[in-house]
């Protein structure tokens, strides 16, 4: 409880701030977006993980302010990454399941990208699997009507739910990203690399891109890529970092 009243205003406080992991183009190592991760600077207990205090904010409530706040932040900074003549970075947003069965995401998001001027195609709501599992009738009816305006959906975590790759094929998504407790033992567990393959394969002859994430060794980044796995981020690759550093990184990728 008292994390929870500590949390209640830490935005308006400034305690609470965004960081960007970037994300590649596994082909050609081409920074393609990056993930925005929400911190807490907390005045006493120093940095609180999101693993602590989402989970907080989904069971209070308190998810549907922060998320309006983290995705209307997370479109400014996005804005800031444009470069003449290239395509624009894309910002990939956590969507709690709270937030997402709230009923008014699909407002929040339209004024976000109105509020700040980005194009819809440059966002993408990254949403859990176990989030959409629940009702997939009503799931996947919210999820058309987010991809109706332009926003790209990506499944997080994925492989860690129980319906896998059946599911792909009635709830419409853009995106999976492959959840990195497979990508961990990609070199050592046969099952985990034959597994991660066949996600690749069934998520391309459906036209779904696939991340994976939790990329930490360049030997995983390899097989990832012979694959044919699309994008792919991880601490080898790139830490989360704040926004200006994230501009910059861009910036000097174009
Ligand atoms: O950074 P870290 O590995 O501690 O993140 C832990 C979890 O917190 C991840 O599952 C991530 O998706 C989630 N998370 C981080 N930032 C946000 C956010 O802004 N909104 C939501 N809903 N989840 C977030
Ligand atoms: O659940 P979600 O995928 O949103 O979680 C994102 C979290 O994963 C972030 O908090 C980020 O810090 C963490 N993360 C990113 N790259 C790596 C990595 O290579 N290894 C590990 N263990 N965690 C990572
Ligand atoms: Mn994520
Ligand atoms: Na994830």
């Amino acid at each position: 409880v008292q994390l929870e009243e500590e949390l209640r205003g830490a935005w308006e406080r400034g305690e609470l701030s965004l960081h960007y992991q970037p994300i590649y183009r596994l082909a050609d190592g081409r920074p393609m977006g990056a993930e925005a991760l929400c911190r807490w600077e907390h005045p006493r207990l120093g940095v609180v993980p999101p693993s602590v205090f989402i989970e907080v904010a989904e069971q209070s409530g308190l998810i549907e302010a922060l998320g309006r706040h983290v995705l209307v932040q997370a479109c400014q900074d996005a804005a800031t990454w444009k470069q003449p003549g290239m395509e624009p970075p894309f910002v990939s947003v956590n969507i709690s399941p709270r937030q997402l069965r709230s009923g008014d995401l699909p407002d929040v998001v339209a004024s976000a990208l109105q509020a700040t001027g980005v194009a819809p195609q440059q966002l993408h709501l990254e949403l859990t699997e176990t989030a959409v599992l629940g009702d997939e009738a009503q799931a996947s009816a919210l999820l058309s009507r987010l991809r109706a305006t332009g926003v790209k959906v990506w499944l997080d975590d994925f492989g860690t739910g129980f319906s896998g790759l059946s599911h792909l094929r009635r709830v419409p998504v853009d995106g999976v990203k492959i959840d990195r407790s497979f990508v961990a033992d990609v070199l050592r567990d046969p099952d985990d690399l034959a597994l991660t393959s066949a996600i690749i394969a069934m998520a391309h002859s459906l036209g779904i891109t696939v991340v994976a994430e939790g990329i930490e060794a360049e030997g995983q980044y390899a097989v990832l890529r012979e694959r044919g796995c699309d994008q792919g981020q991880g601490f080898w690759l790139g830490r989360p970092m704040p926004a200006n550093d994230m501009r910059r990184a861009f910036r000097d990728a174009s």
